[in-house]
C-alpha cells in the first residue's frame, strides 16, 4: 500500500472509531492560551486489532520512507513510545518494521511512577543508554509532549536522532514558528520529524468528501492558528 493509501484508510478508520472528530473542542496549553478547534483527534481510541493494524502500518511505512529519503531520519536502534499511549504503537511499529520493511530495532517506553525496587530507573523495554533513539508520538500541537518525551529519553542516556509523529496539527510552536520546525532545530534539523497526517491532510479529505461545512471551519482555524510559510 501507498503512503498516500496509508494515510487515507488512517483517517477514515480513525473516524470510523471515533478518534477523529470534526465539531467544537476547547483545547488548553500548559502555556498560556486557549483554543476552540474544529476538531480532535483522540489517538487513545485507536485500540483494537484493525485500527492498530491501519495505525502502525503507516507509521512503519513513514519510518521506512524517511531512512530513505534526503532529508529524512538517520539509522536508528530503539523506538521510544512515550507512556501510556505510545507504549502499544511502539510495540507494534516495530513489528511491522521487521515483518514489512526488514527493519529490525527494539522499543523502549517510560514508567509514569519512579520505581524504588527491582530493576529500578524510568524506562522499560530495550536499554536506551548509549543507543540512537527515535521518539514515536501521537498528537503535537505546541510541541510541549513531544519535548517532554524527548528530554525523557536525554535524562537516560540515549540519542535522541528524531521523531515520528501520528498528526501535526500544523500550529505555531513555543516559541512563535511552527511548532514543527521549533521540535526539528532541537533534534537533527529538516527531516528529522517526519509525519503521518497534517492538518492539511484532513482538509484535502474533507474537499474530496464534500464535506463544505467541516472544511470551512478547518479553514477559519487555520487563518487563525495554522503556522504558515
Ligand atoms: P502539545 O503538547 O501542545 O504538542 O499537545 C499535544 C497533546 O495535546 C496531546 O498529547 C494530547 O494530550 C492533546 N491533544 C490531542 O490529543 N489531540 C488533539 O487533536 C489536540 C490536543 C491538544 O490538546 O492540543
Amino acid at each position: 500500500m501507498s503512503l498516500e493509501e496509508c494515510q487515507t484508510q488512517l483517517i477514515e478508520h480513525s473516524m470510523l472509531v471515533g478518534a477523529l472528530k470534526f465539531g467544537s473542542f476547547t483545547l488548553k496549553s500548559v502555556l498560556v492560551w486557549i483554543r476552540v478547534s474544529p476538531y480532535f483527534f483522540n489517538a487513545g481510541l485507536l485500540a483494537d486489532g484493525p485500527v492498530l493494524d491501519t495505525l502502525c502500518s503507516a507509521y512503519a511505512a513513514t519510518i521506512a520512507a524517511s531512512l530513505k529519503a534526503s532529508p529524512g531520519l538517520p539509522q536508528f536502534d530503539v523506538l521510544f513510545g512515550p507512556a501510556y499511549k505510545g507504549i502499544p504503537f511502539a510495540a507494534c511499529t516495530a513489528l511491522l518494521l521487521h515483518r514489512d520493511h526488514g527493519i529490525d530495532v527494539g522499543f523502549a517506553y517510560d514508567r509514569k511512577e519512579a520505581k524504588d525496587h527491582g530493576e529500578g530507573g524510568i524506562t522499560v523495554g530495550a536499554p536506551i543508554k548509549g543507543k540512537r533513539v527515535l521518539v514515536l508520538d501521537d498528537v503535537a500541537t505546541a510541541g510541549t509532549a513531544i519535548r517532554g518525551a524527548i528530554d525523557t529519553v536525554k535524562k537516560e542516556g540515549g540519542e535522541v536522532v528524531g521523531a515520528v509523529l501520528l498528526l501535526d496539527r500544523q500550529e505555531v510552536g513555543r516559541e512563535g514558528k511552527s511548532m514543527i520546525e521549533e521540535v526539528e532545530s532541537v533534534l537533527g534539523g529538516k527531516g528529522s520529524v517526519p509525519t503521518i497526517l497534517q492538518m492539511k491532510h484532513l482538509m484535502a479529505w474533507l474537499q474530496s468528501h464534500g464535506k463544505t461545512d467541516e472544511l470551512a471551519s478547518m479553514e477559519e482555524y487555520w487563518d487563525k492558528y495554522g503556522a504558515k510559510g
